[in-house]
């Protein structure tokens, strides 16, 4: 065939990934909708897929990974620069040339008995001074159609890329599931290795090698590991900020609007937030994007955002009606659904989709399920993957190449006790402060244990592809570059406090619109705010909690800074900073000595 490019370089790539991994074909992808049709449909035939009945969802699937690979393999993942500090103390390391002679010999052959596709995709609005092109080679067609809705995929890229120039550059993908197939083998309706997994970063030349996992941020390569990992690399080295984080349009009843981005760690509601409906009457949020935003300087040194993906990975169990009605209308149609139950009638369910279970269900292992079965019906990190352009809540801009003027940067995490409700930093200097020693207790949105406290700085500990201690200095130094007076306000925000018999003290969802609106008033230079040694903290009479159940004494409880409570956190930031070093940045450590003033304390 003739490649749809004259793209040197990628058809060049192309022939020399096929000439390794041998695949049976190679196709390259256009996006267009009778491709899809036909993945699809090539997906149903060989199991992975079950059709969703048309009544229930039109064009959406069903699909059931290998029990084994459910979600993100920290352990397995790996940023490898030639200098192991460059890599950081968070993330694994191997040397560039030890890792690329250890995934050749994984690669060779390893697309034996398969169709290799050819994905060109962009992350952000195609041809958009702002986007970035990516082509990921892959032995999966689930991973082909998901690419379909979580970027924009397909032969427009190509004519982008040509449109530049025949040496345009792009950011190489590659990505096998590890299992070859022999002549007459059986294939597995989801194959991956079972061995071997590796999901690997070379910062230095921009690209990106994933073997032996075919799920969600270990397989979609635009995702984590192109728009968070290499894409932080590439915004050190050019002035901008790739991030963890949602984008919200907030409209007051007056008609004023501001945008929020948001950093929250894994599965801690950001896809919630960045759709929620407000209780508070008259005002409105928008959603921008639920997890990724790329923030670069405009002319005039403010803080512009854009969502690089096109689509909604977000987890299914906790999403409903109430808790995200947005959500649940976006997945109406055209939809993949992986590790959920499925109904009897064609559709898909997980916990607490309802409040009573349907009486009987195909569990996401594929057994029947009743009520009274041992384990959930669907796997906790059971995923929605879903076109954003279908979701109600989209704001109308939020597609503009030129993005969005962001007003406030919130801070969050899973903390059930010592982080207040809402808290706003003193400056930008300290936001970063705020954002370095962000922590959380971890979710199954990784492999590994659930309920354990990490620190997970700017929700970026998985996502950052260089040192961290780096990363913070390249924060202060945006704040530098940027426009003083246009400078977003940061918030540090902890919807999961609980008191000390374990009741959550605030409703979250829809209400969490009540401290957004006290950030909307700070952040128009209004309302009022409590000095504390953390920050400026919201005076209780300043939340509206009009028509709301929670007590006086409740939220006391949430507002209050316990000096004794932050006299105990601080050893523990220091711990988590000496693991940097000496790289840690002189302002970091000039602010934890401020706080270690402020609350009494001996320098350590
Ligand atoms: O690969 C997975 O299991 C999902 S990870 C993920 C997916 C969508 C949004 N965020 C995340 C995350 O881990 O932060
Ligand atoms: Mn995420």
């Amino acid at each position: 065939m003739i490649p749809p490019t004259k793209n040197r370089k990628l058809i060049d790539w192309v022939d020399e990934v096929a000439r390794l991994t041998t695949p049976d074909k190679v196709e390259w992808c256009d996006g267009t909708s009778e491709e899809n049709d036909r993945l699809s449909q090539l997906l149903v035939d060989a199991g992975t897929f079950t059709r969703l009945s048309d009544a229930a969802r039109p064009g959406s699937f069903w699909a059931r990974s290998d029990p084994s690979d459910v979600a993100r393999v920290e352990d397995r993942t790996f940023v490898c620069p030639k200098d192991r500090a460059d890599a950081g103390p968070t993330n694994n390391w191997m040397d560039p040339t030890a890792m690329r002679d250890k995934l050749r010999g994984l690669f060779e052959g390893a697309m034996r008995g398969r169709t290799m596709y050819v994905v060109p995709f962009s992350m952000g609005p195609i041809g958009s001074p702002i986007a970035h092109t990516g082509v990921q080679l892959t032995d999966s067609a689930y991973v082909a159609v998901s690419m379909r809705i979580m970027t924009r995929m397909g032969q427009p890229v190509l004519d982008a890329l040509d449109a530049i120039g025949p040496e345009a550059d792009f950011v190489p993908c590659l990505h096998s599931v590890g299992a070859p197939l022999l002549p007459g083998q059986a294939d597995s309706p989801w194959p991956c290795n079972p061995d071997e997994k590796y999901i690997v970063h070379f910062p230095e030349t921009r690209e990106i090698i994933s073997f032996g996992s075919g799920y969600g941020g270990n397989a979609l390569l635009g995702k984590k590991c192109f728009a968070l990992r290499i894409a932080s690399v590439m915004a050190r080295d050019d002035g901008w900020l790739a991030e963890h984080m949602l984008i919200l349009k907030l409209t007051s009843p007056d008609g004023e609007v501001r945008y929020i981005t948001g950093a929250f760690p894994s599965a801690c509601g950001k896809t919630n937030l960045a759709m929620l409906v407000p209780t508070l009457p008259g005002w409105k949020v928008e959603t921008i994007g639920d997890d990724i935003c790329w923030m670069k300087l405009g002319a005039d040194g403010e803080l512009r955002a854009i969502n690089p993906e096109a689509g909604f990975f977000g987890v299914a169990p906790g999403t409903n009606a109430l808790t995200n009605p947005n959500a649940m209308l976006t997945m109406r149609k055209n939809a993949i659904f992986t590790n959920t139950a499925l109904t009897d009638d064609g559709d898909v369910w997980w916990e607490s989709m309802t409040e009573q279970p349907p009486a009987h269900l195909t569990s996401w292992l594929g057994e029947s399920w009743t009520p009274a079965s041992d384990g959930p019906a669907a796997h906790p990190n059971a995923r929605f993957t879903v076109p954003a352009s279908q979701g109600p809540s989209m704001a109308p801009e939020w597609e503009d190449p030129a993005g969005v003027p962001i007003s406030a940067i919130l801070f969050g995490g899973r903390r059930s006790s010592v982080v207040p409700l809402v808290t706003e930093s003193f400056n930008w200097r300290h936001g970063v402060f705020l954002g370095s020693i962000m922590s959380s207790e971890t979710t199954a949105a990784a492999t590994g244990a659930v309920g354990k406290l990490r620190r997970d700085p700017f929700a970026m500990l998985p996502f950052c592809g260089y040192n961290m201690a780096d990363y913070f200095a390249h924060w202060l130094a945006v704040g530098k570059a940027a426009n003083p007076e246009r400078l977003p306000k940061i918030f540090y925000v902890n919807w999961f406090r609980k008191d000390p018999q374990g009741r959550w003290l605030w409703p979250g969802y829809g209400e969490n619109s009540r401290v957004l609106q006290w950030i909307f008033e700070r952040v128009s230079g209004r309302g009022s705010a409590v000095r504390t040694p953390i920050g400026l903290t919201a005076p209780a009479s300043e939340v509206n909690i009009d028509g709301l159940d929670v007590s006086d004494a409740d939220m006391e409880m949430l507002l209050t800074v316990d000096d004794d409570e932050w006299r105990k956190e601080v050893p523990l930031i220091r711990e988590h900073f000496s693991i940097f070093a000496d790289r840690i940045p002189a302002e970091l450590l000039s602010e934890l000595g401020d706080l270690e003033t402020s609350l009494g304390l001996e320098h350590g």
